[in-house]
C-alpha cells in the first residue's frame, strides 16, 4: 500500500457531507436524517488523515502559508462523501452460482437448494479445492469492484470452508488482501454459516467442533474480530447459535447474527440478549425483537439486494428506524443470495424497498455502517483526525447518487490520502 507523501486538498465540493458529531456512537431516529454538510467544502488530507474540514474558505485560511505544497483536486460540482463501508460480506469465496439463479428463477427456494446440497454447500466444495492463490485471485477481483464503487473498508466472513483447515485458509487470505489491497478488511469467522455434509446426521456434533476446534485456534491466530452464525430454520437454532456466540465471546469474538432472514426464529432477541454488534438481514423479525434491538443499541446490518436477489419482501428499514434501531446497509456479497458489489445500489434499494430516505442511506452506508464494524472512531466521517478515505461522487447533491440509479457515480477513490481511482478508473 501506497503512502501519502504530500498534502492532498479537496477544493469547492458543491456538497461536502461530513457526517460529523457521532464518531462514538451509532446515528438513530432523526439523527440519521443529518448529514453535516458544507457547500463549497473543502478537506486537507495530510499523513494519511483529515487534518482540515471547512469551507473553502475556511481550509485556505487554515493552511495559508502551505497552500503551494498541496496537491489540488477540484471537486467544484461534485458530492464528495466519506469512503462507502460494507459491514457485511462473504468476500473470500471460489466458483459462482449462477445455475442456483436459473433454479430459483423456475421456483426453486434457496433453502431447497441448500437442503440438496447446492447452495452454501456448493461453494464450500469449491472453496475447499481452491489453493490460496486462486481465492486470493478471485477475491481480489471482487475488492477492486468494491473500491470502483466508492467502498473504502468491507467486512469479510469466512463460512465457506467449514473444517479449521479451510476456514484458517479463507481468513488467512482476507488478512493478506487487507495487507496488499488499498481497501481495508475486517475479519469475522462464521465457522456456523452451515453444518458441512460430515456432519450433517449430528450437527450438534459440529457445534461442539466449532466451539472447541475452531473459535480457540481462530482466536489465537488473531484471524478475526467478531463471530458470527447463521441462525435460521434448519441452518442452527437459536440455542446452539448462542452457545456458539457465548464460546466466541469468551475468546474475545464479538457476537453478530445472520437473523430473521426466511422467517421469524428469535434471531432478534437473541442478537439484543447476547449484546451482539449487529443483528443482519431482519426481514422477518418480531415487533418484540425489533423493540429489544432499539433497547439494546444493537445495530441493524440490512441489506435489502439480497431480499432483491431473492424475491423476498426486504426488511422494514423505516419501521426499524422509527423503533430507534441504529440502521447500516450493505450488499451481503456472496455468490448465492448477492452476487454484487454495488454499495450504491443498495442504497438505491434502501429507497425503493425499505422506505429509508437519501438522506439515511447514506448514513447507514457510512457511520452507521463503520459502527456496525466497531470503527466508528476511526472511519464513516469527515472529521479531523479520522483516515483520510473519501469518495468524490460525479453528481451536484446526495440526492443524485439515488436518484441517477443503476449508474456507478463514484468518480475520484482516496484510501488513507492517496488516490487510488481517478476517473472512475484504478490507478
Ligand atoms: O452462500 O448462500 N445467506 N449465507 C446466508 C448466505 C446467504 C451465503 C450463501
Ligand atoms: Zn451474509
Amino acid at each position: 500500500m501506497q503512502k501519502q507523501t504530500k498534502p492532498l486538498w479537496i477544493r469547492h465540493a458543491s456538497q461536502l457531507v461530513t457526517l460529523a458529531g457521532s464518531s462514538h456512537q451509532p446515528r438513530t431516529g432523526k439523527q440519521m436524517e443529518q448529514l453535516a454538510i458544507i457547500e463549497d467544502g473543502s478537506v486537507w488530507l495530510e499523513d494519511g488523515r483529515i487534518r482540515h474540514v471547512g469551507t473553502d474558505r475556511e481550509v485556505a485560511e487554515a493552511c495559508r502559508g502551505r497552500l503551494q505544497e498541496a496537491e489540488i483536486i477540484d471537486a467544484s460540482g461534485k458530492l464528495v462523501t466519506p469512503g462507502l463501508v460494507d459491514p457485511h460480506t462473504h468476500l473470500v469465496f471460489a466458483g459462482s452460482r449462477e445455475n442456483e439463479f436459473a433454479l430459483r428463477l423456475k421456483g426453486a427456494t434457496y433453502m431447497e437448494i441448500m437442503r440438496q446440497g447446492g447452495g452454501i454447500h456448493a461453494t464450500t466444495s469449491a472453496t475447499r479445492r481452491a489453493d490460496r492463490e486462486t481465492l486470493y485471485a478471485e477475491s481480489k477481483r471482487r475488492l477492486d469492484q468494491f473500491l470502483l464503487h466508492g467502498v473504502t473498508m468491507v467486512e469479510a466472513k469466512s463460512g465457506y470452508g467449514l473444517s479449521l483447515e479451510s476456514e484458517l485458509k479463507q481468513l488467512e487470505v482476507a488478512a493478506r488482501l487487507h495487507q496488499t489491497h488499498p481497501v481495508d478488511l475486517v475479519s469475522t469467522f462464521m465457522g456456523a454459516h452451515a453444518a458441512p455434509p460430515e456432519y450433517k446426521d449430528d450437527p450438534d456434533r459440529f457445534v461442539d467442533y466449532v466451539i472447541d476446534v475452531m473459535i480457540p485456534e481462530v482466536a489465537r491466530r488473531k484471524l478475526a474480530e467478531f463471530n458470527d452464525v447463521f441462525c435460521e430454520r434448519g441452518v442452527f437454532t437459536p440455542e446452539q447459535s448462542r452457545r456458539i456466540l457465548e464460546a466466541g465471546l469468551r475468546h474475545g469474538l464479538l457476537p453478530k447474527i445472520h437473523a430473521d432472514e426466511i422467517e421469524p426464529y428469535g434471531g432478534a432477541e437473541l442478537a439484543a440478549e447476547i449484546g451482539a454488534v449487529s443483528a443482519d438481514h431482519l426481514l422477518r423479525a418480531s415487533d418484540e425483537g425489533i423493540a429489544m434491538l432499539a433497547e439494546a443499541g444493537v445495530i441493524a446490518v440490512l441489506l435489502p439486494g439480497t431480499a432483491f436477489f431473492l424475491m423476498a419482501e426486504a426488511a422494514n428499514g423505516r419501521k426499524l428506524i422509527d423503533a430507534g434501531v441504529p440502521v447500516a446497509l450493505s450488499t451481503d456479497c456472496n455468490p448465492g443470495s448477492s452476487p454484487t458489489v454495488s454499495l450504491p445500489l443498495i442504497m438505491n434499494l434502501g429507497c425503493l424497498k425499505m422506505g429509508m430516505t437519501p438522506a439515511e442511506v447514506l448514513v447507514a452506508a457510512t457511520i452507521n455502517a463503520a459502527h456496525a464494524i466497531r470503527r466508528g472512531h476511526e472511519i464513516g466521517s469527515i472529521e479531523v483526525n479520522k483516515r483520510a478515505d473519501l469518495v468524490i461522487f460525479d453528481v451536484p447533491n446526495y440526492m443524485q447518487l439515488q436518484y441517477h440509479y443503476g449508474v456507478n457515480h463514484a468518480d475520484t477513490v482516496i484510501k488513507s490520502g492517496v488516490k487510488v481511482v481517478e476517473g472512475g478508473r484504478l490507478l
